[in-house]
């Protein structure tokens, strides 16, 4: 059986993915409708060796459409998403428009593929820190219990789109000529201040919330509970913007429920675990980076350590492609579950 599936939002840094990764992946397209916002409609995009046109996203844009994977933003996945349900369709939401509505599933495969099964139309796909982690961790917690998760994060730029990019570059060339650099974008396009991202660390991503920590943090938070079904987990989060173009990584400390753990019991879990790959040898300098996970489709786990001072607690290094298990690659392999699991009808 072949589809008809909609890209919205493909000239978006991940919209480009998706593409790549349909392609990748020799996803059964019928039909591929690529719809945007009026600016970018009429340019044109290969896919499979010809030339499709960008159209503008309207309601009717979905007739027929059986799947509609959302990446231009929450505003357009507001204005559109029903509208794309009502036509038939089933949606795979890339922004954080519907994450925490109960009534939308929430789902990292790996983890959380049945709650699939519930869905009315829209399916949301976590934001690329979270996906990662909780990849990461749920082959431990399901073997030794979780108790508590402290993260920080070191992200990459791409993360902020395209225009995150330029600046990162623009900024670069200027910083190594010795001119002075203006920053436009980071950390948040549309907040008040902002800081040079070159040769810089900044311990924002996203707005500010009421409680001091940044949506970005609370996205970590929130979603971790809900993919996990773990509505009392302790979850604090740190996120910080690094000068790299692709892959996040997380530092993550956590503490399990069993008693007598071994660093070797979490490498044989993490190694037999679906999406995982581990990369843990010091006696190598084995571990991944941003740049090693860069264009690959796992989560990379490495340095793993027990807490000197308390028992059952572990740290642990995570890094995988923002862009593709963080967001493309999760969102189609979301896809390939409804047709595999005969869910591309809603409720
Ligand atoms: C970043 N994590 O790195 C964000 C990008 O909610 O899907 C993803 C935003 C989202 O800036």
């Amino acid at each position: 059986h072949q589809y008809h599936v909609a890209i919205v939002g493909a000239t978006g840094a991940v919209g480009q993915k998706m593409l790549e990764t349909l392609e990748d992946r020799n996803f059964p397209i019928k039909t591929l409708t690529l719809l945007s916002s009026k600016r970018s409609a009429g340019k044109t995009v290969r896919f499979q060796n010809k030339d499709i046109t960008i159209q503008e996203a309207t309601p009717e844009s979905f007739e027929g459409v059986d799947i509609a994977l959302f990446s231009a933003g929450g505003s357009v996945t507001k204005a559109l998403a029903h509208e794309a349900v009502k036509r038939g369709a089933v949606v795979v939401d890339n922004t954080s428009a519907y994450r925490m509505d109960p009534e939308v599933p929430l789902v990292v495969p790996e983890v959380n593929a049945d709650d699939l099964k519930e869905h009315k139309g829209i399916i949301a796909n976590p934001n690329c820190s979270t996906i990662q982690m909780v990849a990461a961790l749920e082959p431990l917690r399901q073997e030794y219990g979780l108790s508590r998760v402290i993260v920080s994060t070191y992200q990459a730029v791409s993360g902020a789109g395209n225009e995150a990019n330029d600046e990162l570059k623009n900024q670069s060339e200027a910083y190594l000529k010795g001119e002075d650099l203006s920053a436009e974008i980071l950390p948040v396009k549309g907040d008040e201040r902002h800081y040079p991202i070159a040769f810089n660390a900044l311990p924002q991503i996203d707005k500010f919330q009421d409680n001091g920590y940044t949506f970005e943090e609370m996205k970590m938070i929130n979603e971790t509970k809900k993919i996990m079904h773990a509505d009392q987990l302790p979850v604090a989060a740190t996120c910080v913007r690094l000068p790299f173009f692709t892959s996040h990584a997380e530092s993550v400390y956590i503490e399990v429920e069993k008693d007598n753990v071994s660093v070797e019991d979490f490498k044989q879990q993490l190694s037999n675990a679906p999406g995982i790959v581990l990369e843990d040898d010091p006696s190598t300098q084995s571990y991944p980076t941003p740049l090693s996970a860069e264009g690959k489709r796992d989560v990379f786990v490495g340095r793993i350590r027990k807490d000197l001072d308390h028992d059952k607690g572990f740290h642990l290094w995570v890094v995988s492609d923002n862009l593709l298990k963080g967001a493309a690659w999760n969102s189609v392999q979301i896809a390939e579950e409804l047709i595999e699991k005969q869910l591309l009808t809603k409720k």
